[in-house]
């Protein structure tokens, strides 16, 4: 049985990853509406993932004898000024999510629950390559500043651009 608190903290963490999943599909929403098609087709596919991410928690949670609970979410923000504030938005949120993550791990080797405490490594595992993917993306966009034809581009590549599973 899982201990009371262990539990509530992975609820917690179901709500954030809930909300990456609300947040990315708000801003692909965003990116199609503006004919960044390939940016949209990135960002739904960030989105499916972390509605994954939440589904393996829901998952654990329940299989441990817990109860996992399903959130309530606010309207994610729908309006962008570009695609930098974009993915800064997405890296401040990723850095919040990595900073929840590291706060699970800590509360498990507090109250020695070792199994939990395994499965969140591939949480923290994953959230090195999350933040890496967004400030790679934040530097290529800054390189090509105003420039329309590397925009043109950067959408394209976008579209075959994996986020991490
Ligand atoms: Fe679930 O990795 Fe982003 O939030």
């Amino acid at each position: 049985m899982i201990d009371s608190t262990i539990e509530k903290a992975l609820n917690d963490q179901i709500e954030m990853e809930a909300l990456s999943s609300h947040f990315y599909l708000a801003m692909a929403s965003w990116s199609e509406n503006q004919g960044l098609n390939g940016t949209a087709a990135f960002l739904y596919r960030h989105s499916d993932e972390e509605r994954l991410h939440m589904l393996k928690l829901v998952r654990f949670v329940n299989e441990r004898g817990g109860r996992a609970v399903i959130p309530a979410l606010d309207a994610p923000q729908s309006e962008f000024s570009d695609l930098p504030a974009i993915f800064s938005t997405l890296l401040d949120h990723e850095t919040k999510v990595t900073a929840s993550i590291n706060d699970v791990v800590d509360l498990c080797l507090k109250r020695k629950d070792y199994t939990t405490h395994n499965f969140m490594q591939w949480y923290v595992a994953e959230q090195i390559e999350e933040e890496a993917l967004a400030r790679n993306i934040l530097d290529k966009l800054a390189l090509i500043g105003q420039d329309k034809g590397g925009l043109y581009l950067f959408d394209r590549d976008l579209e075959q651009l994996q986020p991490e599973a």
